[in-house]
């Protein structure tokens, strides 16, 4: 049998290599990694184990709380905390940020997380997953303030699906790799060495339900996708939505494609639905890393600079010539 890269290798090799990975960092994505090994497993348990349904609490977001988000972000802070990596986390299910307790050593680096992205899909058995992003300290006390980094400022981005395959996906800023879960080992196998996005797609990705509620631009460019080849696109269109985003980006690295959650006049104080710091980063990373792009609609969403740890962004990612497309539309009107 073909040798097969595990993460432990491609780690190594990361040191060794062009990134230069420090060791703290090679740590943390060890584990990371041990800990959605951990999440998968409470995971696939499903009605075997006491992990449906809602823990009958809220989080910061004032979103109900299933078991599994609790379970998951418990698992993450527990194996975070000790290993002298890290200087504090931020989750989607946590107010603010949690510092490493003073009986750990502290580390260069800050972990921020959504959990379990998808919620809404647990119960019904539909791919979830967890999304990860990771700057480095500043220094100083550890406050909310020290996590509003720019995207450019990640290290490391990824996340991992549990789907069919419990797949990881990383980037530390030399490309995007795909690592599979070798249940039988209980080691992450590497199967994807170089994720590059098509620059086109047919495919594109939205909760068609928000029609009415879009800005124009987007209701225009949402329409001549399904115009199909008799418009102006020249092709026809096929549609996708998941309702979890881990999964739909998942496609979009897989085969191309573009996702879009926009602002709509359903909230119009809010940007969108989807959070900056801990979805539309980390993944707007994987997605530029693979050759793909990703705006608000008007920006670089890793340009933006954040001003609150929960803040909420619009999101259109994926396929380079499609995002660059719906973006011009937006700029065109100046919204
Ligand atoms: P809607 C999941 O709750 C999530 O944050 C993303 O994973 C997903 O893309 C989106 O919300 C789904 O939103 O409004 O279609 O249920």
């Amino acid at each position: 049998m073909s040798h097969r890269v595990s993460l432990t290798q491609y780690l190594i090799e990361q040191q060794r290599g062009a990134a230069q990975l420090p060791a703290q960092l090679r740590l943390l994505i060890e584990v990371v990694a041990r800990a959605c090994k951990s999440i998968a497993i409470s995971v696939n348990k499903g009605a075997l184990g006491d992990v449906l349904g809602t823990a009958g609490s809220e989080n910061v977001q004032g979103e109900v709380q299933k078991k599994l988000d609790i379970i998951a972000n418990e698992v993450l802070i527990e194996a975070n905390e000790w290993g002298g990596h890290l200087a504090g986390m931020a989750s989607e299910e946590m107010d603010d940020m949690h510092a490493v307790p003073n009986r750990y050593p502290q580390g260069e680096y800050l972990l921020l997380f959504d959990p379990l992205d998808g919620s809404s899909n647990i119960d019904v058995n539909v791919s979830i997953g967890t999304i990860f992003s990771v700057l480095k300290h500043k220094g100083g006390d550890v406050t909310n303030d020290s996590f509003l980094q720019p995207g450019t400022a990640q290290v490391c981005a990824g996340y991992c699906v549990y789907g069919p395959q419990t797949t990881l996906v990383l980037t530390v800023g030399q490309g995007v790799v795909m690592f599979t879960l070798d249940r039988e080992q209980g080691s992450w196998v590497m199967t994807d060495s170089d994720v590059r996005i098509p620059e086109d797609t047919k495919e594109f990705a939205i909760n068609m339900s928000n029609l009415r509620h879009w800005a124009p631009p987007m209701k225009r460019y949402i329409d001549e996708c399904l115009e199909g080849k008799d418009g102006v696109r020249g092709k026809d269109f096929n549609m996708r939505w998941v309702a979890s985003m881990v999964a739909d980006v998942h496609r979009i690295l897989t085969r191309g494609g573009i996702f879009m959650y926009p602002w709509d006049k359903r909230e119009p104080n809010k940007p969108g639905k989807l959070r900056l710091m801990y979805e539309a980063n980390p993944m707007s990373f994987l997605v530029e890393q693979a050759g793909g792009m990703s705006t608000n609609g008007t920006q670089r969403i890793m340009e933006l600079q954040p001003t609150q740890l929960h803040e909420r962004v619009s999101v259109m990612l994926g396929s380079k010539n499609e995002v660059a497309r719906v973006t011009q539309y937006h700029l065109d009107q100046g919204t």
